[in-house]
């Protein structure tokens, strides 16, 4: 399994870097790597589980997170009654297009890699269409096109800036990191 151990932090060079893509038909250690991906998540979200290995709860992870210099991300979201809204684990996925508008996590995003408050909005797509490959629970590899929007829009984009080597922190504005443009409205979670 994967602990926090194995997550790569701010200032590490692989986050910055491009990732490539991965070679279909899958490898056996790509698709390992994939399962081992979704399951730190899962692990996260489960309070003992999470306790007991001192994992960092998390919605999404990103392959270069783990020093993987690989397209591969996985997402898995809840909603507030425990039940699973998203169970994904992506190769090669590319946001082939959007909507115009944006939006932004009222509270701002975390990240693994990140052992620090950023406080600030990152702005986003409000929708979002996802073209590549979905790896099912049996390790069969299917071609995809998914059209996200809302939380789960935003977790993909900020898997696959990941993947372009860049980090939550990076998009957002310094000088200003509260400001939001007219006619912009935030996700809000109670
Ligand atoms: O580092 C990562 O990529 C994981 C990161 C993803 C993310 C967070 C916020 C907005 C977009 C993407 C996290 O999962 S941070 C933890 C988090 O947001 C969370 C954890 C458990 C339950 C609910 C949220
Ligand atoms: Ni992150």
């Amino acid at each position: 399994m994967l602990t926090m151990k194995d997550i790569i932090r701010e200032g590490h060079e692989a986050l910055n870097k491009v990732a490539e893509e991965v070679q279909i038909p899958l490898s056996d250690e790509d698709r390992n790597t994939l399962f081992l991906m979704l399951e730190y998540i899962r692990n996260s979200q489960d309070e003992e589980i999470a306790t007991k290995y001192q994992l960092r709860p998390s919605v999404g992870i990103a392959a270069p997170q783990i020093n993987i210099l690989k397209r591969m991300i996985a997402i898995y979201t809840t909603d507030e009654k425990n039940e699973v809204l998203y169970n994904l684990m992506l190769v090669n996925p590319k946001i082939i297009s959007h909507s115009e508008e944006m939006t932004f996590l009222q509270q701002g995003e975390g990240c693994l890699s990140v052992d620090r408050e950023v406080p600030g909005y990152v702005f986003r797509y409000k929708k979002i269409t996802v073209q590549g490959y979905q790896l099912n629970e049996n390790g069969d590899l299917l071609k995809v096109k998914l059209r996200l929007k809302g939380y789960v829009a935003i977790v993909v984009q900020h898997e696959i800036d990941h993947l372009h080597g860049i980090l939550f922190t990076e998009r957002i504005d310094k000088a200003n990191p509260y400001k939001v443009s007219e006619n912009l409205n935030p996700i809000i979670f109670e």
